[in-house]
Parts: structure tokens; C-alpha cells; sequence
């Protein structure tokens, strides 16, 4: 059986992690055009890099939860039948052992060289413009997806999709393109559609089936019941 898993901030919401569009979100004291768009970063570049500084900080001081460490036993179950995509720029599944794993709007653990285009591994702050380690250049920018930006591999995502007997949504809004549309596409490969979540989303497609509850005990109660059936 071939999984594709589609997470979002609600799945590191139980890590400390803040989400985007609930009370409390990460917008809230910032407008989304301010700080998650090329036209924000090339007006206010401070601005925008203090606020990835800060989140990445922010995100070394946290740690997976359940969630996490139940897709991370998945794999090791199912192994290369599980591909996780996900839209969070954290990596909390990575540290939570996934491999098998798509950063679809980049991460914060890496920046990106607007001169050269590489994509340095990164720990530290990027305000005071560091150079590339690659071409010297003081270009750094946040290796996230912003608005209006191409999300990394489409290609492999959408090949999964398609071929997946199961497709599930965890912890996302489904307000965000292309991701919200997996789930249609899903469905029109005839994949069987589960979304996990807090509370019921205005999905694209109705899923087929709708768990409500913290990602921290819906997720790990799932995959239980995926490898007991296995
Ligand atoms: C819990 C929980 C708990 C809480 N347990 N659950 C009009 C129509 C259609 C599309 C467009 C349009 N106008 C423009 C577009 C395109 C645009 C878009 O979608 N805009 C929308 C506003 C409509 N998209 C783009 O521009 C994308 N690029 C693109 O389209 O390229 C062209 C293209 C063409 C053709 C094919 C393919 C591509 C790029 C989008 C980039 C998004 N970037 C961000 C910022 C990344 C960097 C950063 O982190 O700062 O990504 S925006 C932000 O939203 C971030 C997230 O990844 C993304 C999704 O948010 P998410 O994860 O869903 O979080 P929330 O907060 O919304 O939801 C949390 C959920 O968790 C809630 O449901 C809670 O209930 C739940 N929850 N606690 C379980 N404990």
C-alpha cells in the first residue's frame, strides 16, 4: 500500500511551533506581504530576515512530537511506500527520523544565494548579510517559498499523488496552492482521502474520511491501525 502524507504547521503546533492562520498564528503582528513575499523581502529585507532569524532560532529549541515520531515508525514499517511531504519549513520530521520526506516550501535549516543559486546548510542569522560560502556574495536570503514562488519538487510529489493508495492530510488549512489541491488529485486517482486535524477544513474535495483531534494522538492512533493492518 502506497502512502502519500501532506502535513502542515498543526503537526509541530504540539512542539511549540506557532501556525500561520489560527488565533495566535505566526501572522498575527506581521502582514503576509510583508513578510512572505519577494516584493516584502525586497522592500523591508531587514525586516523579513530578523523574522525567518527569529523562527529559526525559535524552531533549534524545540523538539518532535508523537506525530512526528508516528510517521517516522511508518517508514521504518513501510519504508520508500511512505513519502512525506510536507509544508513546514521546520525539521521536525527529519530529527524525527523520516527520510522519505519533501520540503515543498523550503526550510529554515538552509538559506539560499539569490547570485548563484546554491543552498547552504544554516544555523546562524542571516541579518547582517553574511557571504556565500559558495561565490563570496552577500545575497542570503531565507531558502523558503514565498508567495508567488515555485515549490521545490513538484514532479516527485505529484508522481506520488497519483500513484498513492492513500493519501492524508495532517495538520493543514488546505488555503495554500498547490498543496490543497493534492488532495482532488488524490482522490481522482482514486486514492482513498483521510484528513487529520484539529477540527474539520474547507478542503478542495470533501475527504473521504475526517479524524478530528491533536496531531499528537490522532496521528499515532492511525499509523497503529495502518501496520496492524498491514
Ligand atoms: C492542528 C493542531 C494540532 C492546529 N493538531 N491540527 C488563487 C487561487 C489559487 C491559488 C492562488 C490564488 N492566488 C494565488 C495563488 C497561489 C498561491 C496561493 O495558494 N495563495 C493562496 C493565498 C490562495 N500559492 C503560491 O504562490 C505558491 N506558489 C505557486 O503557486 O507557484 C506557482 C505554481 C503554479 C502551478 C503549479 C504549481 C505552482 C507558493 C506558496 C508558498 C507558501 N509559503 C508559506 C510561507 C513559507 C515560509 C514560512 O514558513 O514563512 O508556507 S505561506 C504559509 O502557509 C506556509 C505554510 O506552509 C502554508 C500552509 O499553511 P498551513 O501549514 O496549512 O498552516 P495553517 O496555519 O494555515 O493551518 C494550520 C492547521 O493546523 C489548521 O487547519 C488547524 O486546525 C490545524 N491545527 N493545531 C492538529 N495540535
Amino acid at each position: 500500500m502506497r502512502i502519500v502524507v501532506l502535513t502542515g504547521a498543526g503537526i509541530s503546533a504540539e512542539s511549540g511551533v506557532p501556525t500561520f492562520r489560527d488565533a495566535g498564528g505566526l501572522w498575527e503582528g506581521h502582514r503576509v506581504e510583508d513578510v512572505a513575499t519577494p516584493e516584502g523581502f525586497e522592500a523591508d529585507p531587514e525586516l523579513v530576515l530578523r523574522f525567518y532569524d527569529e523562527r529559526r532560532r525559535g524552531v533549534a529549541s524545540v523538539v518532535p512530537n508523537e506525530a512526528h515520531r508516528a510517521l517516522a515508525a511508518l517508514e521504518d514499517v513501510i519504508r520508500d511506500h511512505l513519502l512525506v511531504v510536507t509544508q513546514n519549513v521546520d525539521d521536525l520530521h527529519e530529527r524525527a527520523g523520516s527520510r522519505n520526506l519533501v520540503h515543498m516550501h523550503g526550510e529554515l535549516r538552509r538559506a539560499l544565494c539569490a547570485v548563484c543559486g546554491s543552498r547552504p546548510e544554516w544555523t546562524g542569522d542571516l541579518v547582517d548579510r553574511p557571504p556565500c560560502p559558495v561565490c563570496g556574495e552577500r545575497m542570503l536570503r531565507p531558502d523558503v517559498v514565498w508567495f508567488g514562488e515555485m515549490p521545490y519538487g513538484l514532479d516527485r510529489i505529484e508522481q506520488a499523488v497519483v500513484a498513492c493508495d492513500v493519501f492524508v492530510s495532517i495538520g493543514t488549512s488546505g488555503a495554500v496552492y498547490p498543496a490543497a489541491g493534492y488532495v482532488a488529485l488524490a482522490a481522482a486517482f482514486g486514492a482513498r482521502t483521510v484528513e487529520l486535524n484539529l477540527e474539520p477544513t474547507d478542503a478542495a474535495v470533501p475527504f473521504d474520511e475526517v479524524r478530528t483531534g491533536r496531531a499528537g494522538e490522532v496521528v499515532p492512533a492511525w499509523v497503529d491501525e495502518v501496520i496492524a493492518a498491514r
